[in-house]
């Protein structure tokens, strides 16, 4: 069984957070998803929108995700590699290059981002949605 580990925030789940997991999941037969905690966050400097229940409840309920469990650190990858028998590390390649250290324990692999969609994108179209509506 080939194992498949990936990491992020989660937040106001969309598109572009569907397709690197599913993506993630084709490559094996398990997909691990770690989802950033709240307070990790706030060490990322990332103030979400959805608390971690349930940004990871979400992702929990997805067909492609087999296993949700909480990212509290940066320190933690290598254990979770070990821990979950993990084959494969997968991130989108805005993170290309930094996590290339995991390779002594696993594959690493960056998929490339869904363009046009983000977080950050989401909120800045509601803020403007609401001032037009002013
Ligand atoms: N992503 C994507 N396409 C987008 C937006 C995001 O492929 N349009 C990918 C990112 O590249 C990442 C995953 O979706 O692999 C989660 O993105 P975020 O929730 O923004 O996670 P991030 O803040 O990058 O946290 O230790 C790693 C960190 O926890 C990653």
């Amino acid at each position: 069984m080939k194992k498949v580990i990936t990491y992020g925030t989660f937040d106001l789940f969309h598109y572009g957070h569907l397709m690197i997991l599913e993506r993630a999941r084709a490559l094996g037969d398990y997909l691990v998803v770690a989802v950033s905690t709240d307070e990790f966050n706030a060490i990322k400097g990332k103030i979400c929108t959805y608390p971690y229940e349930h940004r990871s409840q979400i992702v929990r309920a997805l067909k492609c995700v087999d296993k949700v469990i909480p990212e509290n650190n940066w320190e933690q990858k290598p254990q979770d590699i070990r821990s979950n028998d993990i084959n494969i590390f997968v991130m989108g390649d805005d993170w290309k290059g930094k996590f290339d250290f995991l390779e002594e324990y696993c594959d690493v692999v960056y998929l490339n981002r869904t363009e046009g969609i983000s977080t950050t994108e989401i909120k800045n179209n509601i803020k403007e949605f609401l001032t037009d509506d002013r």
